[in-house]
């Protein structure tokens, strides 16, 4: 253990009946639910950036934070890198994610941050291999360096898009290095401030050749993981083109990538977008495309987006339901991109913040998967739509409108309104919960 979390024991499972506060209540990693240990469900990463790196500025003020690791130099890199593992031996999450500009210096130019990258990655892999922590996912930052202030993959300018594609690429290379699970593209900058200066459909048709490009590089490098979008509708861009499940779905069908591309959907940003959290699961479930999930929420009050850790279990007891129920991760994990408040100044908020949110995961998905196991939602669900398993009923899915309409007539069709039991349904949830 270096300084700064020296005073921290690692934190065990005590039960639910314990009063130490540096103990998990409900996470138990070897418990087995539905079949499954926890730890194997909910696969929970550690954020590099929001734990490591974040100093704890607001729109309004700088750096809050004292850490012992912070400063742009190799040796500065070093000891976050220890800090980190020291953290996530602390926690005892199998799991990290990380940018590129988290984990190192920038360079003076592109091949010297790369460089650095790299040695960066040869400290990390000596100590996954020490201690077992795997990677959930690489990305690459291209959001918050100034060259990427009109984006990156969307950039105007053909010699970002060619710094953007080289970024990438290396990004990928030290998650597969990594064995990375899965490889994230995340487009903070991939909108734009104002119409006035920009051009939709340009912007659009690089997006799609950029993806395309990071697919086949995927293949060529034999890297076994995922690669996953995770939407956003605004923050930091005005708008962002990769708004929701929904347009992305759309964007991939547009490029022939819907079977190549999977999402990472954060919490956060499903609110932002209008919807809740089980919303985009449900539909990406849908559409096959659930890859994994970034857990935290928002402020419902000041409608920003601000990472704050999970702790409400209702809520994340109907995303994990919503996980389960379309076979649970397989690739995919659960990523804490959250960060404490900036008045949290103490190494003791950062464990403990963990420690928390880890017990609300764990409650959420043992209520997911009791609601499962006992069936009442499914099996009311399945009623709703019983009509639709007789076969003359699926056939008129490829019948013509006309016929349909006569059949109307003939049958002097008079189809009577059933409940739809919200509140019933709502309350059989609450017994879970
Ligand atoms: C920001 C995003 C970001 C991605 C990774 O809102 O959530 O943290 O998860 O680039
Ligand atoms: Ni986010
Ligand atoms: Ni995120």
């Amino acid at each position: 253990m270096t300084g700064y979390f020296k005073d921290i024991a690692p934190i065990r499972y005590a039960g639910p009946d314990s009063d130490d506060e540096f103990a998990y209540r409900h996470y138990d990693p070897d418990e087995v639910v539905m079949g499954k240990r926890m730890e194997d469900h909910l696969r929970l990463a550690v954020a590099y950036w929001h734990s490591l790196a974040y100093e704890g500025a607001d729109p309004f003020g700088g750096r809050t934070y004292d850490r012992p690791w912070y400063g742009d130099t190799m040796d500065a890199a070093r000891a976050k890198a220890d800090a980190a593992f020291d953290l996530f031996a602390i926690l005892g999450q199998p799991f990290f994610c990380f940018h590129d500009a988290d984990v190192r210096p920038e360079g003076d130019s592109f091949a010297e941050s790369r460089r650095n990258l790299d040695a960066i990655c040869d400290v990390f892999a000596a100590k996954m291999e020490k201690t077992g922590t795997k990677l959930l996912w690489g990305t690459a930052n291209m959001f918050s360096h100034r060259r990427w202030m009109a984006g990156a993959a969307t950039n105007p300018d053909p010699e970002m898009f060619a710094y953007a594609a080289a970024t990438v690429k290396a990004c990928m290379d030290v998650t597969h290095r990594l064995d990375g699970q899965n490889y994230v593209l995340w487009g903070g900058r991939e909108g734009y401030e104002t119409l006035l200066n920009t051009d939709l459909g340009r912007e659009a048709e690089q997006a799609g050749r950029f993806l395309t490009k990071v697919v086949e590089y995927k293949h060529k490098i034999g890297f076994k993981g995922a690669i996953l979008i995770e939407p956003k509708p605004q923050e930091p861009a005005k708008h962002q083109y990769d708004f929701d499940v929904a347009t992305v779905y759309g964007f991939l069908k547009r490029f022939g990538l819907e079977n190549e591309v999977k999402l990472n959907i954060e919490q956060g940003h499903a609110i932002l977008a209008g919807h809740s959290f089980e919303h985009e699961l449900a539909l990406a479930a849908s559409l096959d495309m659930l890859g994994s999930i970034d857990m935290n929420r928002n402020d419902y009050q000041s409608g920003w987006d601000t990472d704050q850790f999970p702790n409400n279990v209702p809520e994340t007891a109907l995303a994990y339901y919503e996980v389960l129920r379309a076979g649970g991760f397989t690739t995919g994990g659960t990523n804490f991109d959250a960060r404490v408040r900036r008045q949290s100044l103490d190494p003791e908020d950062l464990v403990l913040a963990h420690v928390g949110a880890i017990d609300v995961c764990a409650r959420g998905l043992k209520a997911a998967a009791a609601m499962l196991e006992d069936g009442g939602l499914e099996r009311m669900r399945a009623q709703r739509y019983a009509g639709w398993d007789r076969p003359e009923a699926r056939a008129m899915l490829n019948e013509s409108l006309d016929s349909i309409a006569a059949r109307v007539e003939a049958d002097n069709l008079d189809p009577q309104p059933v409940s739809g039991r919200q509140e019933r349904l709502e309350t059989w949830v609450n017994r879970f919960v």
